[in-house]
């Protein structure tokens, strides 16, 4: 233990002793990890508290489905829908309003700091699928940190919410900076998501908020050239309802998803209608589509008929290990 660590460490490092939940340990291990000084002589106590950050994670994700401790847990929220997207930020950017400019879900609005206490889910509509989004207590709260950290850790997408009017380069380094120190990386534009540590390695969108008031578009070209080549940036307003379709777009490319469709053999392709379809990660097989609507009919699987632009051409006959599309429709043969 290095000598030269600040009194609010060692306060910190009481409270994790006397900790009884897992959710106020994980509260202090964050804040040691946050106070520590940076410099070489912690690297290795860092690693230490890092490691029992995540081992205390793990536990968390294990109990919380296991009934009896569901009252320490109370944000744990059903997946539902083709992903999750959260929204994140600090307080009084818009995150509630987006929420409810997106979804129609109602979270409370207030132009009071931390008006926002638990998490919300709401159903965002894109085309034809809805994709779950919920809206959380600002992450500069303490007192809700380690449960958003749970919810966070079963996320798909991370959606950064800046205020444009209130100094959004600085908020957001500094809010990156903390996500970074609770471990979780934010992946890139265009990085390749095959072999993620899904709990930990988060694809990030940045919604540049309050787009309406006078001077934000000043503040969004700075936004642009401190994250643009980095992150996707939508310019919005949650007021106004502007660029949400945007957000929708960028949402739906960063789940890596595809939307297949299957048709009976006795519909008639021109009266076919897309709808309800499977949603299936990129790189997804006929076998694995069949799956998705019945376990036996991927056994009993000969072939699918595919109309798509993964096939050579309408109507093309294809075995169970053929790669799918977005927006291909197949029919089943058993
Ligand atoms: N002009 C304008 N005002 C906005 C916009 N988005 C949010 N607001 C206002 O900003 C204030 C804060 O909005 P909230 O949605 O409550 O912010 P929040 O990020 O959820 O805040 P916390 O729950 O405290 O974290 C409210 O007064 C909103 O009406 C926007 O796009 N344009
Ligand atoms: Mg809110």
């Amino acid at each position: 233990m290095p000598t030269n660590v600040p009194p609010q460490y060692r306060d910190a490092e009481q409270r994790f002793r006397d900790a009884v939940t897992i959710q106020s340990k994980i509260a202090a291990l964050q804040e040691m990890l946050q106070i520590m000084p940076k410099h070489k002589g912690t690297d290795h106590l860092k690693a230490q508290l890092r490691s029992r950050l995540s081992k205390l994670m793990t536990e968390l994700d294990t109990s919380s489905g296991s009934g009896k401790g569901s009252k320490t847990e109370p944000f744990s929220l059903p997946k539902e829908g083709a992903g999750r997207c959260t929204l994140i930020g600090p307080t009084n950017v818009g995150k509630s309003l987006l929420l409810s400019s997106s979804t129609g879900a109602k979270s409370k609005v207030g132009s009071y700091a931390l008006s926002t206490q638990e998490p919300i889910p709401g159903m965002f509509p894109f085309e034809d699928i809805y994709i779950q989004m919920v809206d959380t207590p600002p992450i500069t709260n303490r007192s809700t940190q380690s449960r958003l950290y749970g919810l966070l850790r079963t996320t798909d997408i991370f959606i950064f919410v800046a205020d444009l009017t209130n100094q959004a380069v600085e908020n957001t380094n500094e809010s990156f900076s903390e996500l970074k120190e609770w471990g979780f990386k934010l992946i890139e534009k265009n990085t390749d998501l095959e072999d993620r540590d899904f709990f930990t390695m988060k694809p990030t969108i940045i919604a540049c908020n309050k787009a309406d008031i006078p001077g934000a578009l000043d503040n969004y070209e700075m936004m642009e050239n401190k994250f643009g080549e980095n992150f996707p940036l939508v310019l919005t307003s949650a007021e106004e309802e502007v660029g949400i379709e945007e957000l929708g777009i960028e949402i739906f490319n960063s789940l890596k998803i595809i939307r297949v469709y299957t048709k009976s053999p006795r519909e008639k392709l021109d009266n076919f209608e897309k709808k309800n379809p499977i949603v299936l990660p990129i790189g997804s097989t006929v076998e694995e589509a069949a799956l998705q609507v019945h376990k036996d009919l991927s056994k009993s699987l000969k072939y699918a008929v595919l109309w798509g632009s993964s096939g050579k051409f309408s109507g093309q006959r294809v075995g169970r290990t053929h790669e799918l599309s977005d927006g291909d429709i197949i029919e089943i043969h058993i």
